[in-house]
């Protein structure tokens, strides 16, 4: 498995601008490079990455997507004098041109393909392009929206042809539609398309009828093509995790690209003068997190828009750590998407039913024509931020914590065989046996062998070390995973812990303690016990059943049910206990402890059978590197996984707000 994080930039980028008065480009500025890379040095990320330099797209490069009619208009800027740069400019919608235009056009490009070859070639895991003039708005013989060579669609192109890859995913998250990578992949069903845009029943710019919904490509590549139309401005964390929860992620997941380009605009962030959107930048570490997991972690990210130096720079900071590995701050807000927001996604889902297997069985109907002609209540806009930088500035200091010094604490026999990531750290303190006996007066003595007793007691230091942020996370290894959980909840919720969540794989004789306060929610995977329901909000069953031979279909149920109520408890600690695995395999686990580490700050605790070896040492790679494996390959989920979990969640959405999706 490829490690490491590529990252270009080059100052060269900034030698161009607009040189003529209009509001409509202005915003546009060389600084918005020059920020965003002095922020990564800032956080001491740039050194931690492996900078690539840049170099010149190639004409036979460009003309992969472009005209050469248009690659000549471009050309034929060099020379121009500010006269003929405007009137040239003036052909195209919302373009500029500057006698450098072509050659930073050209690099932007080059640097592109750079990450692209470093990522394709295993050199790097992942990598983001700082580049600018940015992309996605461009045609192939268009200028448009600021954007000259586009980017991202000639980075498709060039991976399928130089790498033979046969299925791309693009994920244009730039607050503008990226009409321009829609038209060129359009009828290809190798590149599967999402964006999600301002659009606001059309009056948005680039005010197209094609941006909506409904636009869902063409011939062969029809179900390819996913527009998440926004109608309201002020969309923020949770409308845009519901969006990936409930349009990107199943069909991605079902689509199982072997590359992920992401079209990263940061206009879509809070305090952008164009988007008016309120996302904050955690929540764009959380895109990434999530995207990391598909195509073996082969993920680009691409600078599109952005236009508030201090938002831009924050999200790209956001981008690059977790692209690294660090952990994922916490997201902030109210975890409840917005009427509009689901409207929007109702649609989109409604739209793509026929196409993918994750919506086929899923009972959406289109939401009313009048609720979305801008009917609906107006979005209450989370208190009005006055001054951005201020909040940011404050707002940063709040969610970043110091990483922990050590990621991955194990509790286990001193001698064992297991086969470990050097992030594993072995639990070496030891209490007495009298301080432990009195931690564990609840437990009647005859269920404490002294293996026992020695394990739970080490888990009570290590315990300690997590919720003191010594450690990220933390494995134990149990003779009786049923007891340990049990003790680690409550010695959890004994050290302040306000919200724990509990995933339980397999049948285990004794659940711990739930409280019904709040303070804990817990889900059962059970193996092939007939569990006995107790209805309350804060016990849930998922009943999954499936041989994973060729391709596993649990995402679906982390996306539909899993991720969605985690989102919502937004956890402070997590526990995930595996006894017996019958129900899902080992990989499936591996992916479910991977995402449940975009919670909680990555505070989380396995504790697993002492003999599931091969899980052992998966998950331990997984809790210390947090991207070290490729979990798919995945299939479309059978008609009855998808009507069981519907009928699960009918209850539960009502309380547990990111399990909607569907506007009512
Ligand atoms: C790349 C990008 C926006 C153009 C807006 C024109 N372009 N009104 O964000
Ligand atoms: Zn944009």
């Amino acid at each position: 498995m490829s490690s490491g994080t590529a990252l270009v930039y080059d100052e060269e980028m900034m030698s161009y601008r607009l040189l003529w008065d209009d509001p409509e480009c202005a915003i546009e500025v060389p600084e918005r490079l020059s920020c965003s890379y002095k922020r990564l040095q800032d956080y001491d990320l740039v050194n931690r990455c492996v900078q690539l330099p840049v170099r010149e797209a190639t004409e036979e490069e460009i003309t992969l997507v472009h005209s050469p009619e248009y690659l000549d208009v471009v050309k034929s800027t060099q020379t121009m004098d500010v006269d003929e740069l405007k009137k040239t400019s003036k052909k195209y919608i919302a373009a500029y041109f500057h006698q450098n235009s072509y050659r930073c056009a050209k690099l932007s490009l080059g640097g592109t393909l750079q990450v692209v070859d470093a990522v394709m070639s295993g050199d790097v895991r992942n990598g983001m392009a700082l580049i600018r003039p940015p992309g996605h708005h461009s045609q192939q013989s268009e200028s448009n929206g600021f954007c000259v060579f586009n980017n991202v669609a000639v980075a498709a192109e060039y991976a399928k042809s130089k790498y033979n890859v046969q299925r791309i995913l693009i994920v244009d998250w730039d607050v503008h539609h990226g009409q321009g990578i829609q038209y060129i992949f359009e009828d290809d069903p190798s590149v599967l398309y999402f964006s999600w845009h301002r659009y606001e029943h059309g009056s948005f710019w680039p005010n197209l009828r094609e941006s909506d919904y409904d636009s869902i490509g063409k011939d062969k590549g029809a179900g390819y093509n996913i527009n998440l139309p926004w109608n309201q401005v002020g969309m923020g964390n949770a409308d845009y995790i519901a969006a990936f929860f409930h349009v990107l992620l199943p069909m991605a997941f079902e689509f199982n690209p072997e590359l992920v380009l992401v079209s990263a605009g940061y206009d879509s962030g809070i305090g952008d003068p164009e988007g008016h959107m309120c996302a904050t930048p955690e929540c764009f570490a959380h895109l990434t997190h999530m995207l990391m997991h598909l195509a073996g972690g082969k993920l680009c990210m691409i600078l599109e828009g952005g236009y508030h130096l201090r938002c831009l720079s924050e999200c790209v900071s956001m981008t690059v750590r977790t692209l690294l590995g660090d952990p994922v701050p916490r997201i902030s807000g109210e975890m409840k998407p917005c009427h509009s927001a689901l409207e929007s996604i109702q649609n989109a889902r409604h739209a793509h039913s026929p196409y993918w297997k994750c919506l086929l069985h899923d009972e959406t109907r289109l939401v009313q024509e009048i609720s979305t002609k801008g009917l609906s209540a107006p979005k209450p806009l989370i208190a009005e931020v006055a001054n951005v930088d201020e909040f940011l500035e404050n707002h940063m200091k709040k969610i970043l914590h110091p990483k922990p010094p050590i990621t991955t604490l194990l509790v286990a026999p001193a001698e064992n065989t297991l086969h470990l990531h050097g992030g594993v750290q072995l639990e070496e303190d030891t209490v007495t046996t009298e301080q432990a006996t009195n931690a564990l007066s609840v437990f009647t003595q005859d269920q404490l062998n002294e293996n026992l007793l020695n394990s739970v007691s080490k888990m009570l230091l290590a315990l300690h070390k997590l919720v003191h942020r010594k450690t990220r996370n933390c494995i134990t290894l149990s003779s009786n995973v049923s007891l340990s959980t049990a003790v680690a909840s409550q010695q959890l919720l004994a050290l302040g812990s306000e919200r724990l969540f509990i995933v339980i794989i397999g049948d285990v004789d004794r659940k711990p303690e739930i409280t019904n306060d709040g303070k804990t929610l817990c889900v059962t995977i059970p193996g092939d016990k007939i569990l006995e329901r107790a209805y309350s909000q804060y016990q849930a069953f998922l009943k999954w059943q499936e041989s994973p031979h060729e391709g596993s279909s649990f995402f679906y149920a982390l996306f539909r049910f899993l991720l969605p109520l985690a989102y919502s408890y937004q956890p402070d600690f997590i526990i995930l206990a595996i006894e017996r695995i019958k129900s899902i395999g080992t990989k499936d686990i591996a992916l479910l402890t991977s995402l449940l580490q975009g919670l909680s700050d990555g505070a989380l605790l396995t504790v697993i059978t002492e003999t599931e070896e091969e899980t052992i040492e998966t998950l331990s790679n997984v809790l210390a590197d947090s991207a070290s494996m490729s979990f798919g390959p995945y299939r479309p989920p059978d008609k009855e996984c998808v009507e069981s979990l519907t009928v699960e969640l009918t209850d539960l959405q009502t309380k547990w707000r990111m399990l909607q999706c569907l506007a009512k």
